[in-house]
């Protein structure tokens, strides 16, 4: 299996991290995307959708996040807890995968470009009604996290970490590498948290969140030729 990643990505830190939990042996394609690799030939030829994480197994291509989680703990199913057999649980997974897109995932990056990539592409700071609005979308949606998903859970599908858990905490990291410390005030979120980096493993969570931790290195380095070319789809974001 190959997968097309880029860590500074929440969807592909979920993957990489199902992946490695599930031990399933991958060769690791890195699409740097602050180098605009997206857009280049070759990796166009594996997907038009010009978006990682991508999945390659054997002539098999595959896109979108939560359809390569689903493909890969069914062909390697690992422990059940992971994507659970029983009806009800799953549908708890697939709730927070359903719902997660257009509200943490969505609002966790928004913060997180307006921090890193408007300044660079506006060359203007970033008007604090903007960054305002976009703190309380994200906050909204930790709430709903906390208060609806969770609830007095320890994990989103009940007493057993699965899918959903991986998902939702890359997503909650998107704004901690913005310097956002999202669970101040929150014991439970936090206590979430910190039980989710346990069933990990501390080790493979650093290796997923190390080059997002250290984002300002990353950012020295993008490439201003793709700013400049990712500028109008950036307006749309920024507006
Ligand atoms: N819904 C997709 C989202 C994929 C996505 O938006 N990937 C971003 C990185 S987080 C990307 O590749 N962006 C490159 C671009 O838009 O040029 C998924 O869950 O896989």
């Amino acid at each position: 299996m190959e997968l097309y990643l880029d860590l500074h990505s929440q969807p592909c830190r979920s993957v990489f991290m199902f992946a490695k939990l599930l031990k399933i042996p991958f060769e690791f394609k890195l699409v740097d995307l602050s180098a605009g690799q997206q857009y280049s030939e070759d990796f166009g030829k594996t997907s038009m959708v010009r978006k990682v994480p991508v999945m390659k197994d054997g002539n098999f291509i595959l896109t979108e996040s939560v359809a390569i989680l689903q493909y890969m703990a069914q062909k390697h199913p690992g422990p059940d807890h992971w994507y659970p057999a029983d009806l009800q649980r799953r549908a708890r997974v697939l709730e927070y995968l359903s719902w997660q897109h257009t509200n943490l995932r969505a609002h966790g990056s928004k913060v997180f470009l307006l921090k890193y990539f408007y300044p660079l592409m506006m060359d203007a700071e970033v008007p604090p009604e903007k960054m305002d609005a976009a703190m309380e979308d994200l906050k909204k949606s930790v709430d709903l996290l906390e208060n609806f998903f969770l609830q007095n859970r320890p994990f989103i599908a009940g007493d057993k970490i699965s899918v959903a858990d991986l998902v939702a905490i890359v997503e909650i990291m998107q704004p901690v590498g913005s310097g956002i410390d999202v669970f101040e005030g929150r014991p439970k979120l936090s206590a979430w948290r910190d039980a989710v980096k346990k069933e990990v493993g501390e080790k493979l969570f650093a290796e997923a969140h190390d080059v997002l931790l250290d984002v300002s290195s990353s950012m020295a380095k993008v490439d201003k030729a793709y700013l400049a070319l990712l500028k109008p789809q950036f307006q749309k974001v920024f507006t």
